[in-house]
């Protein structure tokens, strides 16, 4: 294959822009930086040579017989000192890898069922529930009776289920209730239903102490248990409380880039991950004494923006404009207009800190989990949330009033439609009086709508930034794929213009018809990391529909995640595998490939009924994996004929418009 600068895992001492970003605004930055003699993660990433042998997960550093490095030619010539294979060296790293993952979401939901905990026993006065329609909706999904019941009675009855998501020592996760019955009848054959996170994360680490679990099949059993407590459980947990208490998203406009930074405006980030410390700084952000006293020093207004998974729950609730996804993080600190950068869990780049003070701008820690050495904490309390955002405004302010460094706002930005909920898909295609899924499934089967991709996750400095996701959505789009988004992909496909109606102009004939008739994006942004449970409840529904199989890895769709770093990032793939999704990851993949382990995950997981994970770091290559499983699927639902006869029609069509 003719090589293809863009792919390459950039590890060299390589001081090109161009091959680091395909976001202007951040090339803009990342060349002031340099200019300024300023070191960024691209930078860091260019002078540090991944570790070969870890990045193949062929290491074991578990206890002190070791580190053993199993890294000759052939991966089963060593073993480590106990005797552990490959097979057991790689799950067991895979394992530990998912379980933080998978801790890391339901940490996050934790948190938001004790948010709703508090509001319901009115220790908790600045937060109400928002969304009483969604509340009721969850309760009926968890068998809950709502019919004539008062609010704070429904929401104590979904608490008391919700907790049991996380505290459960046997059983199963009462969200199980909302899998296809044939995709929980195949969890059940293999014993992966989940029970509580907590117990399934303990299991899952105690199973990789040395000396435990050495059968790396078994232990691929607990690594699915746990990654499925994460979709079905922490994640979706953290998404329905976030809903029902600050509203479910529907579409609404919203900008995105680093344009968004107003040189005029106190300019006020805010990055991270848990909604309620953003929806308290968007009061405080809305308060008049706060604007005025913004004005008092000479500012236009206050101007709030978001960055990656935060400032999606922004930009999808109220149209806050949005700065940029992971790894703009930093460079929006050189443009000198950041007047506060606060932050909470999850994504926190250590070297934010450093940055910061070169431009002046002070890092905000808020969460006691998250505190950075060299940041200024200001605690955030659910009791007194204003206290931690009004402390950080006021700072803004005067910052803005002291400024001294140069400011320098790249001017580029972009307008996008956002906040497209499982629920609101309902509405959008099928109408209020009938909403549903069935026009979704009919145009899947008629073969307009080829398939629906999830592509998602983060971005990653080892591979030229957004430049995957890029090229990837528009080759689904450009094969009459649907696309639905999260997280830092989002942001991305949003920054090139693709979160439009316009974009149907991309899009394959079949995809542009109905995005034309419905007047939708042909990428449809669903919101968060923690949001990609949307998708699954999305998937759930199709396959309740009907028309398209009877479980989750029936359906025509394919997900990926090109341009990954995260090890949330790989729970999240591990549950969509273990849902029935195929799963394709980018950058690279932490297995050597001629292992069992390997082919466990990359087939046989398939032959058990459930999903499959694929690799590559070329995103053609990607979309083409991604349409070709499409079309397998297709194929065995007998709908394959359908698309050929529909695109037959479509370029006739076009062939008697130009005659
Ligand atoms: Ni998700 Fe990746 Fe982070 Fe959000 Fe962005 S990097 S795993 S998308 S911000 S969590």
């Amino acid at each position: 294959m003719e090589e293809n600068k863009d792919i390459k895992i950039l590890s060299s001492k390589k001081t090109n822009i161009a091959d680091w970003t395909s976001c202007k605004s951040t090339a803009q930055m990342l060349r002031k930086a340099q200019a300024d003699q300023v070191e960024t993660a691209f930078d860091r990433a260019a002078g540090m040579k991944p570790c070969p042998i870890g990045a193949k997960s062929a290491c074991c550093k578990h206890c002190a017989m070791g580190p053993c490095r199993l890294n000759s030619k052939d991966p089963y010539a060593k073993e480590g000192v106990c005797g552990a294979t490959i097979d057991t060296i790689q799950s067991r790293n895979f394992a530990r890898m998912v379980a933080t993952g998978t801790a890391a979401h339901s940490s996050h939901g934790r948190n938001m069922l004790n948010l709703l905990k508090g509001v319901l026993s009115g220790k908790i006065k600045d937060y109400t529930i928002k969304d009483t329609n969604k509340l009721n909706g969850v309760a009926q999904s968890l068998g809950i009776e709502t019919e004539g019941r008062e609010v704070n009675a429904v929401a104590t009855d979904v608490c008391t289920e919700m907790e049991r998501v996380f505290h459960m020592t046997e059983g199963e996760i009462p969200f199980v209730k909302r899998v296809p019955p044939k995709t929980l009848e195949t969890w059940r054959k293999l014993d992966i239903v989940p029970r509580g996170a907590m117990l399934e994360v303990m299991e899952l680490l105690q199973r990789t102490h040395a000396g435990m679990d050495q059968d790396y099949q078994n232990l691929t059993k607990q690594i699915s248990r746990t990654a499925l407590v994460d979709g079905w459980g922490g994640s979706m947990v953290a998404t329905e409380i976030s809903d029902i208490l600050f509203g479910t998203p529907t579409p609404v406009h919203g900008e995105v880039d680093m344009g968004c930074l107003k040189e005029d405006h106190v300019n006020i980030i805010i990055h991270g991950h848990e909604p309620y410390l953003l929806e308290s700084i968007v009061e405080a952000v809305n308060d008049p004494e706060l604007v005025e006293s913004a004005k008092a020093v000479g500012a236009n207004g206050l101007n709030l923006v978001g960055m990656c998974c935060s400032g999606l729950e922004m930009l999808s609730r109220h149209g806050i404009a949005h700065a940029g996804n992971f790894m703009s993080t930093e460079a929006v600190l050189v443009t000198g207009a950041v007047d506060a950068f606060g932050v909470d869990v999850q994504c926190i780049q250590q070297g934010l800190v450093k940055v910061g003070k070169c431009y002046g701008t002070k890092i905000f820690t808020t969460n006691p989990s998250c505190r950075i050495e060299g940041a200024e904490h200001i605690e955030f309390d659910e009791h007194e949330p204003r206290k931690c955002t009004d402390a950080i405004v006021k700072q803004a302010i005067d910052r803005f009033k002291n400024r001294t460094v140069e400011i320098d706002i790249p001017r580029n930005k972009a307008m996008g439609v956002h906040g497209f909920s499982y629920e609101y898909i309902n509405y959008m295609l099928g109408g209020s009086f009938r909403a549903s899924y069935t026009p979704l499934n009919d145009n899947i089967i008629n073969g307009r709508i080829r398939g629906v991709a999830g592509v998602v996750g983060c971005v990653n400095p080892r591979v030229k930034q957004d430049w995957a996701h890029i090229e990837l959505v528009k080759e689904l789009i450009k094969n009459d794929v649907l696309v639905l988004q999260t997280g830092c992909s989002q942001i991305t496909l949003a920054k090139a213009g693709l979160c439009t109606p316009e974009a149907a102009f991309y899009a394959g004939p079949g995809l542009k018809e109905v995005c034309e008739a419905v007047g939708m994006p042909p990428v449809l942004g669903l919101g968060a990391c923690v949001d990609n449970t949307r998708i699954l409840i999305a998937c759930a529904e199709m396959v309740k529909v009907g028309g398209l199989g009877d479980s989750i890895a029936d359906l025509p769709v394919a997900g990926a995640a090109p341009e990954w770093y995260s090890e949330k990032a790989l729970a999240i793939g591990q549950y969509f595998v273990a849902s029935g999704v195929y799963t394709v990851f980018g950058v690279t993949f932490p297995i050597i490939e001629e292992t069992k382990f390997h082919r466990l995950l990359f087939e046989n997981m398939e032959a058990q009924g459930l999903g499959k994970w694929g690799f590559t770091a070329d995103p053609h290559e990607m979309a083409r994996l991604m349409i070709d499983h499409i079309d397998q699927k297709r194929a065995a639902l007998g709908i394959d004929k359908a698309r050929e006869r529909t695109l037959t029609d479509m370029a006739d069509r076009r062939e008697m418009q130009s005659a």
